[in-house]
């Protein structure tokens, strides 16, 4: 199972995605947690990434491209994955093809949009930096987040749209009712896809 997490900052990718990833027995690969170790290890990539993350805008495509290929050449990912912050825009999106069509893999199956309400999504970001410290949590950097999501992140609906892979599911409920609900969305697209 190859799929693609896409939603606001706060949708809950990360939160849904590690779940995804462990009913498919697939790994998740998270641009945002390899960046975020990377600045906190001190690595170069992260010395190169932090401002972007600071300022609430997507780091260079080169980088997370970079961050992707190199995860995409590990064995676990060869039969399947849940994508989780990337790509964030077409150009990335492209980029995952190519990688994809280079390592003679299929491609993606699936683009997953977590639908939430802004404000439920900057109430979450920043309930998590209160929690956390999390650096870009901090409101008016979310604001700028969300800002880039929609202009940056949200063509990839259209992009997916056409290609008959976009699921759109609401973001707002409980964990666990909205993971029933991204399972149950999945394998009827799937059985679709089988007979058609
Ligand atoms: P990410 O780490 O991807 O951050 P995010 O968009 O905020 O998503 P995250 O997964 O953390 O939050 P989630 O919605 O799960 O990116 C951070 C930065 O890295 C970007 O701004 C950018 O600078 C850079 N970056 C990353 N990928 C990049 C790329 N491909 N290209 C360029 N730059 C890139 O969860 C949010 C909170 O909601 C959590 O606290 C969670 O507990 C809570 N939550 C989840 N589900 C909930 C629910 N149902 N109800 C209530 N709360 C819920």
């Amino acid at each position: 199972m190859r799929i693609v997490l896409l939603g606001a900052p706060g949708s809950g990718k990360g939160t849904q995605g590690e779940m995804l990833a462990a009913h498919y027995d697939v790994p998740r690969l998270s641009t945002g947690d390899v960046l975020r170790d990377a600045v906190r290890e001190g690595k170069t990539l992260g010395r190169r990434a932090r401002a972007a993350m600071d300022a609430g805008q997507l780091v260079d495509d080169a980088l997370v491209v970079g961050i992707i290929e190199a995860r995409l050449a590990d064995p676990d990912a060869a039969d399947g994955f849940v994508l989780d912050g990337f790509p964030r825009n077409v150009a990335q999106a492209r980029a995952l093809e190519r990688l994809l069509a280079y390592r003679k893999r299929p491609p993606i199956d699936l683009a997953v949009h977590l639908d939430v309400p802004i404000r439920d999504a900057v109430q979450r970001l920043i309930a998590r930096g209160l929690e956390t410290g999390r650096a870009d949590d901090n409101e008016a950097t979310i604001r700028k987040r969300l800002i880039v999501y929609m202009k940056e992140t949200h063509p990839l609906f259209d992009y997916y749209q056409a290609e008959d892979k976009l699921i759109t599911l609401n973001g707002a409920g409980t964990v666990t009712g909205i993971f029933g609900a991204m399972v149950q969305a999945i394998e009827s697209h799937r059985a679709n896809e089988a007979v058609g």
